[in-house]
C-alpha cells in the first residue's frame, strides 16, 4: 500500500505503483484500488486494503474514507485465477470486517459492477454511493459458490431475507435505481462520484455508525422457508450453489454475524474444491478463450455500422432485433410487400412483448424500431458493410441470391449467410469474391440465444472472421469459429443426440422417460419437448429432401415422420411427441403406439431402459461426435464444443460442457461403459469411432 499525499497516484513510467494506495486529500482520506483489468481482490489488493484501513482507523488527522476503484470498475470480487490455489492471508472476510469495525466512517464509491467480493465490500461499508450507470450483485452461484466473505450474512441484514434469498440463490446484477430502492445505495451520484461519496462520509463524520452486521434480520415462517428452498432446487436444475446460498441467507437471522459467516465460509471452500465450480469456472473462462482465435491476433476486423438482413422470417427479424438491440442500423429486405409486412409486424411484435413484460420503455422501444428500415428487392442493400441472408434453406435459391449479391455489394462488403446446415463454401463459390463470405448462424430466437457459429470456409479472409468476432462482441454474443461441416458444430452434435434418444424409445423407453432423464441430467427441457417447442415440420422437410442420398442400411426410426404425417407439427399444432392442453405436456397414447409399432417392425423386444442408461448413452453418443469434429479440425479446442453445447443447447453449465464433464469422468471410463454395455444389452451401445479413437490415441481433452 502506498501512501500519497499529492493527487498523483501514477508513477513517472506510466505504470500504477501498486494495487491500493491512500490519498490523504484533508478529513476524508480516499483509499482507491487499482488492480486492472477488473479490481478483483488478489492476495496484494486485500494486503493493501486491509494495511490503509488501519492506517486511516490510527492516523487522528483522517476522520473518514471513501473506498474507490480506478479503471472501468468498483471490484468485480475474488480473484477468480487464484481459487486452484490454498487460500493466502489476509483473507477477504478479515479485511472485510477491519471496514465494518472501523472506528470512523467508511463510504464506498462504487461504479462499474460491484460484484462478489466487490459488492461484499461494500455491503460492510458504513454508506454507498453509486453511479447512475453502476450495478451490484453477488455472482458467486454462477461460479458454483456462494460469497463467502459476508454477503450471505450482511445483505438479509440490509435489505431483508427474502430479497437477499433471491439475489443470492440467482446471482443476478441490481441495477442503481433499484439497489436505491432496496436500501443497498444511499445515494446515486448525479456527477463526480468521489465527491458525492466524500460529502457523505463528511456528513458521518462524528455520528454513531451503522453497522450492517449489527442489523437484525428477519425469520421466515419454517413453511415459506421450505416452500421457497424447494422453488429454487427446481429452477437450479442439479446446480447446488444456489441452494445452499440461499440456506445461508436465511441463517443470517438465527445466529450472530460471527457464527454466520464462519458457517459461509465454511460452505464457500467447501465448494470452491467441488466438481460444479470447477466446471463453472471453466464455463466462464472458456466463454472468454473462443473470442481468441489463433492466427487472429493482429488482424483488424473491417468496420461494420450498416447490416443488411435478406429474410423477415422468424430468424430474420430476430436478427434484425439483434442488430438494433445493439446500435447499428439495420435494413430488412424482402421479395415482395406482404412478406415485408409481416416481417415489419413480426419485428413489432418482438419489441411489444418487451414493453409488456417491462423490459424495455416505450421510448426505447420506439428508438430500435426507428434505426431499422425496411424495402423490396436487393437493390437498396449497396449501401451496407454486412448483409446476412436469412432465406429459405435451399443451396439453389442461396446460391442464386449470392451470386446476385455479387453484382450490387461494393468490394468489401461482408456477405453473411445464416444456414444452419449447408456448405457455406458451396455458398460463396458462387460469387466472385469468396474471401468475403463467412458463415453467422445465429440460434432461434436469434435476439435471445447467445451462441453465434462463426463459419469460416477454406477462403474465407481472416479479417472477415475478425468481423465475425466484433460483431459478435457488439451484439454480446458469445462466437465460436468453426470449420464448415454438415450442421456445424451445435447441430451435428444435435442429431446424435437426437438419434440416440430415437434408438432409445425404439428400445423400449417413451419419449417423456427420455426427456425426464435428460432434464434430471440438468437440460433446461428433454429433446422430445425441444423438437415439440421447434416444430417438427421443418425437420421433416429435411429429412424428406436427405431421404434419396440415405445409406439404406442406416438404422432410421420413422415415428417423428409418422407423426407429421398425422399433422402433429408439435406445440404449434397442439401435439406432437405429447400433447398438449393449457400449455402443459401430457404423455400421449397415440405417440405410445407409434413407438411400440417402431419396435415391432424392427423386430426389437422392449424393455424398461433406466435413466441412468438413457443419459450415459446420450452423453456417449454427444462425445462421440465431438470427439470426431476435434479430429476432423472442424474446431481446434475442445472448449469451443463445450461452449456451443452450453450456450446454444442448454448443456448444464455445472457440469462444464460434454467435454470438460468427458474428461473428469475419464474418456476411457465411457469407451469401457459402452463397451461392457454393448456386450450385455446389444443394440445402441456399440462402441463408437471418434470415442475409441480418441481413448486409444491416450487423448485427453484438458490437460
Ligand atoms: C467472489 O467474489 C467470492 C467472494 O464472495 C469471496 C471470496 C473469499 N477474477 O468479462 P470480461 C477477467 S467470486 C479474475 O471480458 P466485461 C476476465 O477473465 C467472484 N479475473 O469483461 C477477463 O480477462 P481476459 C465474483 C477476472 O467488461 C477480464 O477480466 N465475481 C475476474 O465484459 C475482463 O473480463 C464474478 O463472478 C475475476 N473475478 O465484464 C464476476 N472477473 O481479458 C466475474 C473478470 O484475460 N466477472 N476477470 O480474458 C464478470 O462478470 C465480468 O468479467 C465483468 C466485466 C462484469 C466484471
Amino acid at each position: 500500500m502506498t501512501t500519497i499525499s499529492a493527487p498523483s497516484p501514477v508513477q513517472a513510467d506510466g505504470t500504477a505503483s501498486e494495487p491500493v494506495r491512500l490519498f490523504r486529500t484533508g478529513p476524508v482520506a480516499v483509499i482507491e484500488i487499482d488492480n486492472p483489468p477488473v479490481n478483483a481482490t488478489s492476495q496484494a489488493v486485500r494486503a493493501g486494503l486491509l494495511e490503509a484501513i488501519r492506517e486511516v482507523d490510527l492516523d487522528p488527522e483522517i476522520e473518514a474514507a471513501v473506498i474507490a476503484c480506478a479503471g472501468r470498475t468498483f471490484v468485480a470480487g475474488a480473484d477468480i485465477r487464484e481459487f486452484g490455489q490454498p487460500p493466502r492471508e489476509p483473507h477477504l472476510p478479515d479485511v472485510i470486517n477491519a471496514i465494518e469495525d472501523c472506528s470512523k466512517p467508511v463510504v464506498a464509491a462504487l461504479h462499474g459492477t460491484a460484484l462478489g467480493g466487490g459488492c461484499e465490500i461494500a455491503l460492510a461499508c458504513h454508506g454507498r454511493v453509486v453511479d447512475a450507470k453502476a450495478s451490484f450483485g453477488l455472482p458467486e452461484v454462477k461460479l458454483g459458490l456462494v460469497p463467502g466473505a459476508g454477503g450471505t450474512q450482511r445483505l438479509p441484514r440490509l435489505v431483508g431475507t427474502e430479497v437477499a434469498i433471491d439475489l443470492v440463490s440467482s446471482g443476478r446484477n441490481v441495477k442503481a435505481a433499484e439497489a436505491l430502492h432496496l436500501g443497498l445505495a444511499d445515494r446515486i451520484s448525479t456527477g463526480d462520484l468521489r465527491a458525492d461519496a466524500m460529502d457523505l462520509a463528511r456528513e458521518m463524520i462524528g455520528k454513531p455508525l451503522r453497522r450492517t452486521g449489527d442489523l437484525p434480520a428477519t425469520r421466515m415462517g419454517a413453511e415459506v422457508a421450505a416452500a421457497k428452498l424447494g422453488e429454487i432446487r427446481r429452477k437450479a436444475r442439479g446446480a447446488e450453489a444456489p441452494v445452499r446460498a440461499a440456506e445461508l441467507a436465511m441463517l443470517a437471522a438465527d445466529v450472530p454475524l460471527n457464527e454466520g459467516m464462519a458457517r459461509e465460509r465454511e460452505t464457500f471452500l467447501e465448494l470452491r474444491s467441488s466438481e460444479q465450480s470447477a466446471a463453472l469456472r471453466h464455463a466462464f473462462f472458456a466463454e472468454r478463450e473462443v473470442t481468441r482465435v489463433p492466427g487472429l491476433d493482429n488482424v483488424e476486423p473491417r468496420p461494420v455500422q450498416k447490416v443488411g438482413v435478406i429474410g423477415a422470417g422468424t430468424m430474420g427479424s430476430g436478427i434484425a432485433v439483434a442488430f438494433a438491440d445493439a446500435g447499428f442500423d439495420v435494413k430488412v429486405v424482402e421479395t415482395n410487400e406482404q412478406a415485408l409486412a409481416a416481417g415489419r409486424a413480426r419485428v413489432a411484435d418482438i419489441y411489444d412483448k418487451q414493453v409488456a413484460s417491462g423490459r424495455l420503455t416505450d421510448a426505447t422501444r420506439n428508438e430500435r424500431l426507428s434505426s431499422i428500415s425496411y424495402d423490396v428487392g436487393l437493390a437498396t442493400l449497396s449501401d451496407r458493410d454486412l448483409v446476412i441472408e436469412a432465406v429459405f434453406e435451399d443451396m439453389e435459391v442461396k446460391r442464386t441470391l449470392f451470386r446476385d449479391l455479387d453484382g450490387i455489394l461494393p468490394p468489401g462488403t461482408v456477405l453473411a449467410t445464416n444456414t444452419s446446415y449447408l456448405d457455406v463454401g458451396a455458398i460463396a463459390d458462387a460469387t466472385a469474391r469468396p474471401t468475403d463470405v463467412v458463415g453467422l448462424h445465429f440460434f432461434s430466437p436469434a435476439n435471445i440465444m447467445k451462441l453465434l457459429e462463426i463459419v469460416k470456409t477454406d477462403t474465407t479472409a481472416p479479417d472477415v472472421v475478425a468481423t465475425g468476432l466484433a460483431v459478435a462482441k457488439r451484439l454480446r454474443k458469445v462466437p465460436v469459429v468453426c470449420r464448415v461441416c454438415d450442421g456445424f458444430v451445435g447441430n451435428r452434435i444435435l442429431s446424435r443426440y437426437r438419434q440416440q434418444a430415437e434408438y432409445l424409445i425404439e428400445e423400449g423407453a417413451l419419449p417423456h422417460e427420455v426427456d425426464a432423464a435428460m432434464e434430471a441430467f440438468g437440460f433446461p427441457m428433454g429433446p422430445f419437448a425441444v423438437s415439440d417447442l421447434a416444430g417438427l415440420d421443418i425437420s421433416w422437410a429435411r429429412r424428406k429432401r436427405l431421404a434419396p442420398t440415405r445409406d439404406p442400411r442406416e438404422r432410421y426410426v420413422d415415428v417423428a415422420d409418422r407423426l407429421c404425417e398425422a399433422g402433429r407439427f408439435g406445440r404449434k399444432t397442439g401435439a406432437g411427441w405429447y400433447r398438449y392442453e393449457g400449455g402443459k405436456r401430457i404423455p400421449d397414447p397415440f405417440v405410445t403406439e407409434l413407438v411400440e409399432g417402431a419396435s415391432r417392425r424392427r423386430g426389437l423386444t422392449r424393455r424398461p431402459i433406466s435413466a441412468d442408461e438413457i443419459q450415459a448413452r446420450i452423453r456417449a453418443a454427444i462425445v462421440n461426435e465431438a470427439s470426431k469434429i476435434l479430429d476432423e479440425h472442424i474446431v481446434e479446442r475442445p472448449l469451443d464444443v463445450d461452449v456451443v453445447m452450453m450456450h446454444g443447447y442448454g448443456y448444464p453449465a455445472w457440469r462444464g460442457g460434454p467435454l470438460f464433464e468427458a474428461d473428469r469422468v475419464g474418456l476411457q471410463a465411457i469407451l469401457d461403459k459402452v463397451t461392457e454395455r454393448a456386450a450385455q444389452d446389444g443394440p445402441g451401445w456399440e462402441p463408437a469411432a471418434g470415442l475409441v479413437s480418441r481413448a486409444s490415441s491416450g487423448a485427453r481433452f484438458y490437460s
